[in-house]
């Protein structure tokens, strides 16, 4: 049986883990320098049903690099290439899969490893760290993989294993398009909750309904432009409906802002304003010079 070795010990990564754990799939955490100062040879996790659990970590080193089956990535959409040029043993033929916010890394990551099959993906599973070493797992979502490049193609049946511990997981033979789909609803939720300092809910309170459906328009042009066919109002629906249901929630700039930690704007509303060529984005542009203002 293939290990997934999951780089990015985060609250999705450590909730990929502890679910894949659970359904008796071999599992390595691959562990940043900072992670490896604090290691914890088990992590506390949270189920959706309130259950406790832990879950051992087996930690794995970037000098380990050349047992490393099949990678899963992730961590921020900034730290992936870093990371990633640290593992100079990864094997030629292990997959690496990438399932970060944002876009614009996979053709950084496909040049660097022009070798490897590499897959792209996108999982509306929500998590949050609720201490170094204990993650809740908050919202159980849907998750797509595709091909970016050739050998890609060959991995479809890592489908299955996932599927089976997540609940669902499908393969797109287009991975862009749905990565498109979740980079707009995080380029108008990301950089407004950070600048504001808000939770997703409050989005829908009247003083905040021009700049949204400004900014909403917008970043649906530039998707337009990119190709994509939803029209403006079934993205509104669909915008509103992830504001209604991550209402609590902080978005996850506006926790990395909070925290001053970098933030994943430049492959967010980065990526929009680099696509936006003569389309006007006033709004756009704006909130990406606020939140690198506040430093992110
Ligand atoms: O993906 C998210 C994020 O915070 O990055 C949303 C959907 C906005 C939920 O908070």
């Amino acid at each position: 049986m293939r290990e997934w070795t999951i780089l990015g010990a985060g609250a999705l990564g450590c909730t990929f883990a502890a679910l894949l754990t659970a359904k008796h799939r071999p599992v390595s955490l691959l562990l940043s320098e900072r992670h490896r100062r604090h290691f914890h040879p088990a992590l506390e996790f949270i189920a959706l049903n309130e259950r406790r659990r832990l879950v051992s970590t087996h930690p794995r080193h970037a000098e380990q690099a050349t047992g490393i089956e099949c990678l899963l990535v992730m961590t921020k959409a900034y730290q992936v290439l870093p990371a990633l040029n640290n593992l100079r043993g990864l094997p030629a033929d292990t997959p690496i899969i990438l399932l970060h916010n944002g876009m614009g890394v996979a053709e950084a990551v496909a040049r660097a490893f022009p070798h490897n099959p590499l897959l792209a993906g996108v999982t509306s599973h929500g998590a949050l760290k609720e201490g170094p070493w204990q993650v809740r797992h908050t919202g159980k979502g849907e998750t797509w993989l595709g091909p970016v490049n050739d050998k890609g193609r060959a991995f479809a049946h890592l489908l299955k294993p996932l599927a089976d511990a997540l609940g669902h997981a499908e393969w797109s033979e287009d991975i862009v398009s749905l990565q498109h789909r979740k980079l707009a609803i995080n380029a108008v939720i990301n950089p407004l909750t950070a600048c504001h300092h808000i939770r997703n809910g409050q989005l829908h309170e009247p003083r905040f309904a021009d700049v949204l459906n400004q900014l909403a328009e917008e970043v649906h042009a530039v998707l337009t432009r990119l190709g994509e066919t939803e029209t403006l109002a079934q993205f509104l629906r669909r915008l509103n409906s992830v504001i209604g249901l991550t209402a609590t929630n902080y978005s996850s700039m506006h926790q990395d802002l909070a925290h001053g930690r970098p933030t994943e704007i430049d492959y967010i509303t980065g990526y929009v304003l680099k696509h936006a060529e003569d389309l006007p984005v006033p709004v756009c542009r704006q909130l990406y010079n606020e939140v690198k203002k506040q430093g992110g």
